[in-house]
């Protein structure tokens, strides 16, 4: 047998085995543990080494928790369908229907190369009609639950290519992606989610989860509850008032202006007739504007007058009511109390458009900028001199007494558009029928006839009319009414590509169920996930929308739990070697293809791991990867030359070896592959120095490794010592905790050579000179000692003795 290490004999060698002798089943016994990484679009490209570190994270778990005789469920499957792919077949005149599977087979082609330990019994894929089958009985669940209905949306549309576009496809500065064209709106009628309804749910549960923080604040701000008042404003001169919802009540007094939304219906109710035109030209200016420009911090307040009048509710003073786009119709009642002094937007209004100003709360500098903190009231009537706090209960009390005012919850979350214009998706699963729908004219498709098959076509165009080219599609769309048979029309909106991803992760735990989506007994055997590996940048949507359906399953009893994600781990973002991102146009992108067939895939895999704790964004560094390549060499000759394996392992390398167990275990569910393969790494010196290991104890150190290298310690285990396959169906190695027990040592401290105290320590720690130099000048007599006096240079003799020369 060759002494050299030559990863591309090994490594089919034993996927060829694994896959023969089933070896990644999932098992049937033990704890359920259920490690999931998120699951891949599979792109033209194929997998990015990022793709990698999640994807060895993940299995390096599963490997690790199955050998310590969980039952690990470590499943892998496609989110097929959506706009990315749709974006890819177009851009390659290629139809989805063909691209999408080719490159499903690379994708996988890839996984089976990484030595990943899946279990493909389980593969899903989005875009098969035997998964969206559920998609669609999910979603007509949820449609029978009240939580989907019909509105008017804005959408953003690209005139030149006649089509609708998500807010991914337009660039900053409003231009479509693809044409670079001017991107503006159109009504659409869209299919809507009341994620709303369960906005606090979302929220409060949001305090279970092990979860990175900086998500869970992410997914709080965009959930964003706040809490204040609801106020009307009576219209001068007629009966009716005008809401509006503020944090701030305490400011009332200081309300000079009056802001509606362009899209305010009660702006014609207002505006009189000398400023009608002006009011007109400015609402159809704003109407083309994104709300992110709207609510741009930098840019100028716009708005106009309307020639109407608002009453303060509890001074009765005159406010002129303006109309003014940074006032969005979204939020609240898409109507503000400008309160300049105290509001930076109103501040910046009032300024542009020479309004009063009047200070109610002390505390800031008048003159400069609003004043938005707390403080005592002034110039406003009996609630002056009240601190701001306290002014907010007494006003709301007042205006409560005269009906104008109430407490009042809002939320920033909005109901989510899951209506797209699109091919490359899942039918919506309802159809239009003008004797026997509903206020919609619709009629939802029986369960039983699902799936609503999406239809093969070969070319398609933009329809021109927003509709998806699905509507092109005459003989699809006609259909039979299923209540009265008569002649009817299926929707040809299609599903946003997030639909799949909500659910995927149930599928996963009863993939071949053809009466449900899964069964409510095996839901509730496998979720939720245990571990949750994936890129931060699915902070919110992903994330939030799979909470959301969540809850309404449970609402309607399909599942028995609240949240779909125990514990959540994001990856680090791996640089390009020249720190920039990675991107094909800067050439700048490692294949791991290219990798794994100069190293082979262990190599890629403990590289992956070693480089850096996984939450932390690294660069790729080519030498780091030989380093991988070269301990690994190491490791595969310690196994072979003479000497290096005996009898008996020596009393200190034992102890080592049993610490190396503890750390390893400990590394491995703390995500820290770096720590645990460097202390792999010194370990193998140290077997170097003193040895030899027992046989069973150089199985103990495959078995170790066999997470991060699992082809290289599956050869190690059988070929070169001889055991029974496989190393990965062993139980993982235990410590004995009266091995690692550390002695502890006297460390002499000294003062210009003269003992001045001692100090004890752990063994591992008596050489880390930082540590014992900042614990030596504590030391009481030594410090006294060294007061007022210069440190020249400091002695250390590790384990054993430190000088301070003075
Ligand atoms: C008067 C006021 C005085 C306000 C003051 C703030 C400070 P959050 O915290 O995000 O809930 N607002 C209400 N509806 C709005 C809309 N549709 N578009 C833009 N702004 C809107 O913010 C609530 C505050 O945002 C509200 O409180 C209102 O301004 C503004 F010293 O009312 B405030
Ligand atoms: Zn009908």
């Amino acid at each position: 047998m060759s002494k050299h290490y030559h990863p591309e004999e090994i490594e089919k060698k034993w996927q060829a085995r694994w896959e023969k002798e089933k070896v990644y089943q999932t098992p049937k016994k033990g704890k359920k543990t259920y490690c999931l990484s998120m699951f891949p679009y599979p792109s033209g490209a194929g997998l990015h080494v990022g793709h990698v570190r999640i994807y060895t994270g993940t299995d390096v778990l599963a490997r690790f928790f199955k050998a310590q005789g969980c039952r690990v469920l470590h499943p892998m499957g496609w989110d097929a369908f959506g706009l990315p792919a749709e974006n890819d077949a177009l851009r390659n005149k290629i139809n989805p229907n063909k691209l999408v599977p080719k490159n499903i087979a690379n994708f996988k082609r890839q996984m089976k190369m990484m030595g990943l330990a899946y279990d493909w019994e389980k593969e899903i894929d989005t875009s098969k009609p035997s998964f969206y089958h559920w998609t669609q009985w999910l979603f007509l669940k949820l449609y029978d639950l009240g939580l989907i209905y019909k509105k008017k949306v804005a959408i953003n549309w690209c005139p030149s290519c006649q089509t609708g576009l998500a807010n991914e496809e337009v660039l900053p500065g409003g231009v479509h992606e693809r044409c670079g064209k001017a991107v503006t709106k159109k009504d659409l009628p869209q299919w809507l989610f009341k994620i709303t309804t369960f906005a606090d749910q979302l929220l409060e549960d949001l305090k279970g989860l092990d979860w990175p923080q900086g998500i869970l604040q992410m997914q709080k701000n965009w959930i964003g509850k706040s809490q204040g008042v609801m106020i009307k404003f009576p219209i001068a001169g007629k009966k009716e008032t005008i809401a509006t919802f503020t944090t701030r009540p305490d400011t009332l007094f200081g309300v000079t202006f009056f802001c509606l939304a362009p899209e305010h219906p009660a702006v014609s109710l207002l505006v009189k007739p000398k400023y009608k035109k002006a009011v007109g030209n400015y609402q159809q200016k704003a109407l083309r504007k994104t709300e992110l420009e709207r609510i741009s911090k930098v840019k100028a307040k716009t708005g106009v007058f309307t020639g109407g009048y608002l009453l303060n509710p509890l001074s009765g003073k005159q406010i002129p009511v303006y109309v003014a786009d940074y006032v969005v119709t979204s939020y609240g009642t898409g109507a503000v109390m400008g309160v300049p002094a105290h509001d930076q937007r109103d501040w910046d209004f009032a300024k542009k458009h020479q309004l009063e100003i009047v200070e109610v709360v002390l505390g800031g500098k008048v003159g400069k900028k609003a004043y938005s903190g707390e403080g005592k009231l002034i110039n406003s009537a009996k609630f002056s001199n009240l601190a701001s706090l306290k002014a907010r209960k007494e006003i709301l009390s007042s205006l409560g007494k005269k009906g104008l005012g109430k407490k009042a919850v809002q939320y920033h979350l909005r109901d989510w558009v899951f209506s797209r214009q699109r091919y490359w998706g899942e039918p919506i699963p309802l159809v239009y029928c003008d004797r026997c729908g509903d206020k919609n004219g619709v009629v939802p498709v029986p369960f039983g006839n699902l799936p609503v098959k999406l239809p093969y076509v070969e070319k398609y165009q933009p329809t021109g009319t927003g509709e998806s080219p699905l509507a092109g599609l005459g003989d699809w769309v006609k259909t039979k009414c299923p209540k009265c048979g008569g002649p009817a029309k299926r929707e040809t909106d299609t599903m946003p590509n997030w639909a799949g991803s909500c659910w995927y992760f149930l599928r996963f735990a009863d993939p071949d169920n053809k009466k449900a989506p899964f069964s409510k007994e095996k839901a509730a055997d496998w979720l939720p996930v245990d571990w949750y590996l994936g890129g931060a940048e699915h902070a919110v949507l992903h994330l939030l929308y799979s909470r959301f359906w969540i809850k309404a399953f449970k609402k309607m009893g399909l599942v028995d739990f609240n949240e779909p994600f125990k514990r959540l781990r994001n990856v680090g973002m791996v640089w390009a070697e020249d720190g920039r991102k990675m991107s094909k146009s800067l050439g700048n992108v490692v294949n791991p293809d290219e990798v794994v067939k100069k190293f082979g895939a262990d190599t890629l895999r403990v590289y992956e791991m070693f480089m850096a704790p996984f939450g932390q964004p690294i660069a790729w560094n080519g030498e780091g990867v030989w380093g991988a390549y070269r301990f690994l060499g190491r490791v595969f000759r310690a196994y072979q030359e003479k000497g290096r394996i005996g009898e008996k392992t020596s009393p200190k390398l034992k102890s080592n070896l049993h610490r190396l167990i503890k750390k390893v275990g400990e590394d491995i569910v703390a995500l820290k592959g770096n720590t645990a393969v460097a202390a792999m790494m010194e370990f193998l010196s140290l077997w170097k120095k003193e040895g030899p290991l027992s046989k069973e104890d150089a199985g103990i150190f495959a078995q170790i490794l066999a997470p991060f290298a699992p082809h290289f310690s599956e050869e190690l285990w059988c070929q070169v010592l001889g055991k029974k396959f496989s190393v990965h169906q062993q139980s993982w190695p235990k410590f004995d905790p009266q091995l690692i027990k550390e002695e502890t040592v006297v460390i002499i401290i000294q003062v210009g050579g003269k003992v001045r105290g001692q100090l004890k320590a752990k063994s591992s720690q008596a050489s880390e000179r930082l540590q014992v130099e900042t614990a030596a000048k504590k030391a009481e007599n030594v410090a006294r000692h060294l007061k007022g006096k210069k440190i020249k240079k400091v002695v250390f003799v590790p384990g054993r003795l430190i000088n301070f020369v003075v």
